[in-house]
């Protein structure tokens, strides 16, 4: 390490702080409220966008149409990009968020802010992806890598993550985004199966693939969908992706893992 004297350090802080009495606002002070970006909400919202200098100039685009700050109250997923301009410089900011009515008891597992919990199975390799383009919710989501040495593609939610929750029976759905580059290279009769393990042995609940599309999907299980399954005593969660054959490699992610009573 360099050895700066005093006075070098004292000049070092000095062109510092001029440095930053020099910049503009890179923000254009730009603060959104009544929404935040991977939220989920059981009932209307209305987002608020405020700028410090009324100079600065605000458009919004909502799922792709202009937006006006309307309440948003229907069930759905929803983009909202918001953009601030002053002269030549502009701020853009994109949130993605859902309203979902009759939620309950919403419990956030992962939104991958941490990379921890996890284990695989046959064909699968797990890392803490931060490239926005497979991100839906925060900074980070899950990457798998599937090589092509086997159909099967197995992600495990440990009973040592930090949010595991074993007694379910609070609860009537799980839900989560998962990312397929292209939804034919799947098993069309098990593309995605989520099996719940418990003391008794493993229960599945297959989600159809018609239902897939490519980039990101929202998956909602029904936990009573299989009546077998005991909601009390969970060990762990699997999430299964099979391809139509071993020999098919792929790069798929997850992100916002959640259980929640559904009215
Ligand atoms: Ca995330």
């Amino acid at each position: 390490m360099r050895h700066l004297s005093k006075a070098g350090l004292l000049l070092v802080l000095m062109s510092f702080t001029l440095i930053l009495a020099g910049c503009t606002d890179p923000s254009l002070g730009v603060s959104i409220s009544g929404v935040e970006d991977g939220k989920v909400y059981s009932g209307e919202v209305i987002p608020v966008v405020s700028v410090e200098d009324p100079a600065v100039e605000v458009t919004m685009v909502l799922n792709g149409d202009p937006y006006f700050g309307d309440p948003i109250s229907k069930d759905g997923i929803y983009n909202l990009v918001v953009t601030a301009t002053d002269g030549e410089q502009t701020v853009t900011r994109d949130l993605n968020f859902r309203i979902k009515t009759g939620m309950k008891n919403y419990q956030l597992i992962d939104q991958f802010d941490a990379f921890e919990g996890f284990t695989t199975e046959n064909d699968a390799s797990i890392s803490h992806n931060a490239n926005p383009d497979y991100v839906m919710a925060g900074k980070y989501s899950l990457r798998v890598d599937k090589t092509g040495s086997d159909a099967r593609s197995m992600v495990r939610l440990r009973d040592y993550h930090p949010n595991f929750v074993s007694n379910l029976s609070k609860y009537n759905r799980l839900g989560f985004w998962v990312y397929f580059p292209d939804v034919n290279l799947l098993r069309p009769d098990a593309a995605l199966i989520v099996n719940f393990w418990t003391p008794s042995g493993q229960k599945s609940i297959n989600y159809p693939i018609d239902n897939l599309k490519n980039g990101w999907n929202y998956v909602e299980i029904n936990l009573l969908d299989n009546p077998e399954l005991d909601l009390r005593t969970i060990n762990l969660i699997e999430f299964q992706v099979r391809t139509a054959d071993g020999s098919t490699a792929m790069t798929y992610y997850y992100d916002e893992i959640a259980i929640w009573y559904q009215e």
